[in-house]
């Protein structure tokens, strides 16, 4: 919980607001009504005297129940999870296609969402007989969410539908495509940036990267691969924002090598790997033949820390794992184990297949 929390303390800081507090509450099952039990929803709507907040943010999904009763109390504005991470999506998506999967997974979100908006109005309007302003209201809107759902699910069928012929021209070019992916932060940027001087914006923020960019690589046979880097994973991601960014994903069904990156240095590195494998599995591509890079190894030699015994078996067993079989540790900001990686990518290209020499012209 404390990680998922301070996970969420980044993603509120990458959105743009400060934190001022944080509380927590152990509940056999989060309420019905109010999320909170009713002596912790007391204890934070005091904290505003002290800490004057404006939002409140929940690190799990709320029901529209719980979120328009937590406002009612509250008298702030109440978020969740989900809305915080579309929040960024909103901010950081630039090309034509990040754009419609935001503005889709948001539909996505907010279709179920709806129900709770208006409910206060219909319980004015008696609801004997009567369809009250809000009924309609609501079903107006449901209706206009829906009919931008289907628009935006064909307008971005029409940006699959190209990206498939464009897949199809890197095919008969048979340049195989290596795909990066790992948690979100884990320095998949930077090692594109580093391995192929590309010049993708890389960031101490979460989600920097949205849209999918590839790089041509050379190997040390010489043999041509690309490297694809597109958007990083998270806990707690509902299938449905998942769904949004399936044109993006896509590129990873096409690729021939999985290029997992991990952030070695964070203290959830074995968590955020697992969240990594079981998304993977949903989109069917455990089977694919892997890569798994450890990175940041610089920043494990200089920082101190009280280790526990648990802990330290922990860790020293994670960087043992890592002699292990198409696994390498790197530093993608100090170019460290780059020439280790590209051999292993050569390595695996070789086993998988022919190896690429001839260059062929591609964007
Ligand atoms: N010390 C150190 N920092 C690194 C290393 N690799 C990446 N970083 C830092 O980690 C942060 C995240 O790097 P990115 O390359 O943006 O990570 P990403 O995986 O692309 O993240 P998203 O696109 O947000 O999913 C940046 O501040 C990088 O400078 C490394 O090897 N060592
Ligand atoms: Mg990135």
């Amino acid at each position: 919980m404390e990680e998922s929390l301070s996970e969420l303390a980044q993603l509120t800081n990458t959105a743009g607001a400060e934190v001022a507090g944080k509380l927590t509450q152990r509940l056999h099952s989060p309420s019905r009504t109010h999320y909170l039990g009713r002596g912790k929803l007391e204890e934070l709507s005091a904290l505003k005297g002290s800490t004057n907040y404006n939002v409140a943010i929940f690190d799990d999904e709320l029901t529209p129940l719980q979120q328009r009763n937590l406002e009612d109390a509250l008298r702030v504005k109440v978020i969740d999870r989900v809305a915080l991470i579309l929040d960024i999506f909103t901010k950081h998506a630039h090309t034509h296609e990040g754009k419609l999967q935001v503005e889709l997974a948001q539909h996505l979100y907010l279709l179920p969402r709806l129900a709770g908006q208006w409910s206060h109005l219909e319980r004015l309007g008696g609801g004997i007989g009567t369809r009250g302003p809000g009924e309609s209201q609501l079903e107006t809107d449901r209706r206009l969410i829906r009919q931008k759902i289907h628009q935006l699910k064909a307008q971005i069928e029409e940006v699959r539908k190209h990206r498939m012929l464009y897949r199809q021209q890197r095919k008969r070019s048979s340049i195989p495509v290596v795909a990066l992916v790992g948690y979100t932060n884990t320095g998949k940027s930077t090692l594109l940036n580093t391995l192929s001087q590309a010049e993708v914006l890389v960031e101490d923020k979460l989600f920097a990267t949205l849209d999918p960019t590839t790089r041509r690589l050379t190997l040390p046979d010489k043999g041509v691969v690309l490297l694809s880097d597109t958007v990083g994973f998270i806990r707690k991601l509902p299938p449905t924002v998942i769904n949004a960014f399936r044109a993006t994903l896509e590129e990873l069904a096409e690729a021939i090598i999985i290029l997992h990156v991990v952030d070695l240095s964070s203290h959830n590195a074995a968590e955020q790997c697992q969240i990594v494998e079981d998304i993977l599995g949903d989109l069917d591509l455990s089977h694919k033949p892997r890569i798994t890079a450890l990175n940041k190894i610089d920043l494990l030699l200089n920082f101190s820390k009280d280790w526990d015994e648990e802990e330290a078996t922990n860790y020293l067993t994670r960087m043992a794992s890592g002699a292990g079989k198409n696994m390498v540790m790197i530093s993608a900001k100090k170019g460290w184990g780059l020439t280790k990686l590209l051999k292993i990518i050569n390595k695996v290209v070789t086993e998988i297949g022919k190896p690429v020499f001839e260059k062929s012209p591609v964007k």
